[in-house]
């Protein structure tokens, strides 16, 4: 048995009971099985099995929000999907670059990203799991949708300010300008329609803050099936699939997201943290004086996302967690939230250890994985260059 056979046996075997029960109570994903027939003008898509398509920066270890809002819902979609369903999930390299990276962090986080995505469970067999830097189309039909995508329609996405807010540690958007805004970061989300109109995906899960850049790759995807006719509309129209309500807010700003970038450590919890880093980074989350717990986001964010925190690890409604610390100080709910969020990353944090070592086999993941992309969407742009007159 090859060493990529004995570690898709291994895997699975070492997630904790935390992990393996949320996986099997969570239900983020029934919108997965709305079928989508899309209208194009006087084309219609034909309905097909989904594709699913999502994707992550590698930016650094992930984090809590990463893995609440994100990672941990790509495996439950893994584990409901229907054997016709493909699914695809991306380490997204190239939307690295649209902010500075150290060249050499850089080359770590990325193979860090892909053992990370093993180690939460899921199976190179069942998804195709691929470095996107890999896959040179992407890039190739970013270009040519970056030629049919009007400026005005840029310059209405706004999530390069929080991006660039996030990065130089801002209190909020107001603080960042054009002036700090490179031709990457104000094209990504042409980049990212690429990324999903490549696989002709039909859902993507991703947080709600990316439903601007879903419309944009509508948008696109109608443009190019309007303008470059054949005999059926080229390209599905993606639906966005809200895979999680858990916004992860940052432990010492709750009035921003949790983020790989933001320059304060202790703003975050990572996959890799000790249970000592994960109660100290927990003791000094940022909270206020009034006694007693309530959720309340607008007036008290700092608990009411430890609440969330809490209520997205147990799988329980905010509202009945927050009804049981309502006679307790800070100190009880930072305690148990402690608790909570070092009993659902340790079986990761394990594997992940263990994985992160295995260079050749994770060599061989990412190299069978970009083979299987390039495969799925070889035939895509060749439609696409033909449509083009590019042939
Ligand atoms: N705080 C969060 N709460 C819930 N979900 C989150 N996601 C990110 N932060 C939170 C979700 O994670 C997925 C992957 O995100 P990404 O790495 O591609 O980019 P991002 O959204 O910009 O995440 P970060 O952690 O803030 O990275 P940096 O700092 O590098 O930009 C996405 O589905 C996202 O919704």
């Amino acid at each position: 048995m090859s060493l990529f056979h004995q570690h898709l046996r291994r895997a699975p075997a070492v997630l904790s009971s935390a992990w393996r029960s949320l996986h099997s109570r969570q239900t983020v994903a029934r919108s997965i099985t709305t079928t989508s027939v899309a209208q194009n003008g006087s084309q219609e898509v034909r309905a097909r099995p989904r594709v699913v398509f999502s994707g992550i920066q590698p930016t650094g270890i992930p984090h809590l929000g990463n893995l609440l809002g994100a990672l941990l819902n790509w495996v439950k979609l893994q584990r409901d999907a229907s054997p016709e369903d493909q699914l695809i999930y991306s380490i997204v390299g190239w939307h690295a670059l649209t902010l500075p990276q150290d060249p050499k962090a850089l080359s770590v986080a990325r193979r860090d990203m892909l053992a990370v995505l093993l180690a939460v469970g899921l199976d190179p067999n069942r998804s195709v799991i691929f470095h996107q830097d890999e896959n040179p189309h992407h890039a190739e039909l970013a270009w040519i949708l970056n030629c049919i995508t009007p400026m005005g329609k840029l310059r209405r996405m706004t999530t390069w300010k929080s991006r660039l807010a996030a990065s130089r540690n801002a209190r909020d958007d107001s603080e960042v300008d054009e002036s700090l805004l490179n031709a990457g970061l104000f094209t990504y989300p042409v980049l990212q329609a690429a990324d999903i109109l490549a696989y002709r995906a039909t859902h993507v899960p991703v947080g709600e803050d990316q439903q601007q850049h879903i419309e944009l790759c509508r948008d696109l995807a109608e443009s190019f099936n309007r303008t470059f006719k054949g005999k059926r509309a080229l390209f599905p129209l993606p639906q966005h699939v809200i895979t999680s309500s858990c916004r992860v807010l940052s432990l010492r700003d709750p009035s921003s997201k949790m983020s790989k970038s933001s320059p304060d450590l202790n703003s975050r919890i990572l996959l890799t943290d000790t249970p000592a880093q994960v109660r100290s980074k927990i003791r000094s989350a940022v909270t206020d004086s009034t006694l007693g717990i309530t959720y309340d986001p607008e007036t008290r964010p700092g608990a009411a996302n430890l609440l969330s925190i809490l209520a997205a690890c147990t799988d329980e409604d905010v509202q009945v967690v927050a009804a049981r610390y309502a006679d307790k100080g800070h100190g009880d709910l930072k305690g148990d939230v402690a608790e909570a969020v070092e009993e659902l990353i340790k079986g990761p944090r394990a594997e992940f250890e263990r994985l992160r070592q295995e260079t050749a086999y994770l060599e061989e993941v990412a190299k069978k994985g970009a083979e299987k992309a390039r495969a799925l969407t070889e035939p895509v742009m060749k439609e696409v260059r033909t449509r083009i007159g590019l042939v």
